[in-house]
């Protein structure tokens, strides 16, 4: 596996840490505070091509390939992870569509999506009874002449309040016949759509700043035009997505580790107790030295999935061990960065209180860590 960064890579990295040191981090308290939506800085990301990092150029995207995308996530990660999340989905809908949509779907969403304005896309996959199980979804579509007519209900929305085009997957298929994944169709469904409502904003232990909302879907017309994939194809292209997806998620939770552990470096050098900065206790030497031994690893399982993604080889497995590794230690270090602040670590004087709440939800989203492990697992047993 190649550790050097080519230049490509390195120019992105360098564009996303400057920009989230410089103008994300200042921010990213209030935006947690407040929960307000970063608007101006998703625009801004836009124009520094980090909504559409793997899309290819000639629609708009910055064609800078997986790694890149991995590393442009774990910086806008480290200050902001409200932002980096919200930043994902974009580039995940962007991707999806550059994959697997028409030449007229690619030239009408992906530039809006990659410059910016857009401030989001959205992925309409999960509903209020099918999140880790999404061949149990209900929403339906039904061809009416020429359209198609969604109805149903989805759940758990990033962006949902804020997101231009929405990829929302419906069975079109009767259940009998195309049981569980096998009938479900994906659909490109513009914001404002008649009968597309935003639902009830989720009030969340974290990710303030990302806007989570549930969608309500009555007698949304779409053209036939709005079908993404193939009719009944809507299950691969959501797995695939995700595969991807994980990716992204491994790199915010990297992001927000890395954060935790900068601050309690600083932290265990500056703080004094007995006579001596915390730091040369080796309680907590020991503590320091796991985060970062954990991060590395965690990096070097992130950069083997996306360069397998980039390289167009298998990487479903690789993924999965990315993300749950990625995540649950992330849960880790940010705990530890708490432990460390002591007292202070468990008020919002310091930001390692809020790494805590922000990361918690890597564990749960785009596959839990129970899914990323059957994923692993299934694919150990059928070799
Ligand atoms: N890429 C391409 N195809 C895939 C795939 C992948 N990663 N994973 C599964 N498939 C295909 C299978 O090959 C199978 O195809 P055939 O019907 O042609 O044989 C089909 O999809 C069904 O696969 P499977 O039987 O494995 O599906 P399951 O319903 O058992 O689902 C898990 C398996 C649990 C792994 C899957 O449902 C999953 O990932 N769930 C989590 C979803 C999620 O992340 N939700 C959160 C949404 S974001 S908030």
């Amino acid at each position: 596996m190649e550790f050097d960064l080519n230049e490509t890579q390195s120019l992105i990295q360098k564009a996303a840490r400057d920009y989230a040191q410089k103008v994300i981090l200042p921010q990213a308290k209030e935006i947690d505070a407040t929960e307000k939506f970063p608007a101006e800085i998703l625009r801004g990301l836009g124009d520094l091509g980090l909504l559409a990092v793997n899309v290819p150029g000639v629609y708009g995207g910055s064609e800078a390939g997986v790694v890149s995308y991995s590393l442009a996530m774990q910086e806008v990660a480290r200050a902001c992870a409200s932002t980096a999340v919200t930043m994902a989905v974009t580039n995940m809908v962007g991707e999806v569509i550059a994959q697997f949509g028409t030449e007229e779907q690619r030239q009408k969403y992906c530039p809006k999506l990659a410059s910016g304005e857009y401030l989001a896309g959205a992925f309409g996959l999960s509903e209020p009874g099918a999140g880790s199980d999404p061949g149990g979804m209900l929403t339906t579509a039904r061809l009416d002449g020429d359209t198609w007519v969604l109805d149903g209900a989805k759940q758990w929305i990033t962006s949902g309040a804020y997101a231009g085009v929405f990829v929302v997957w419906a069975r079109t298929g009767d259940k009998t016949t195309h049981p569980g994944g096998k009938g479900l169709t994906c659909f490109l469904v513009e914001a404002g759509t008649p009968g597309l409502r935003i639902g009830r904003k989720e009030d969340k232990m974290g990710l303030r700043g990302s806007n989570t909302v549930a969608l309500e879907l009555e007698g949304v017309r779409v053209p036939a035009s709005a079908l993404l994939g193939e009719l009944h194809g809507g299950f691969k292209i959501g797995m695939m997505a995700l595969d991807g997806g994980r990716i992204g998620i491994a790199s915010q939770a990297l992001g927000i580790a890395r954060a935790a552990l900068d601050e309690s470096v600083t932290y265990a050098k500056d703080r004094k107790a007995f006579g001596k900065s915390i730091g040369e206790f080796q309680a907590i030497q020991w503590k320091l030295a796991d985060m970062r031994t954990a991060i590395d690893a965690a990096h070097m399982l992130t950069m083997r999935a996306a360069t397998l993604k980039e390289a167009k080889k298998p990487f479903s497995r690789e993924a999965s061990m990315a993300k749950v590794f990625s995540t649950e230690n992330a849960w880790k270090i940010c705990n530890e960065a708490v432990q460390i602040h002591g007292g202070y670590g468990y008020t919002r004087e310091f930001p390692a209180e809020r790494h805590l709440r922000d990361v918690r939800v890597s564990m749960i989203y785009e596959g839990t860590s129970e899914v990323q492990r059957i994923v692993i697992a299934r694919s150990l047993l059928s070799e």
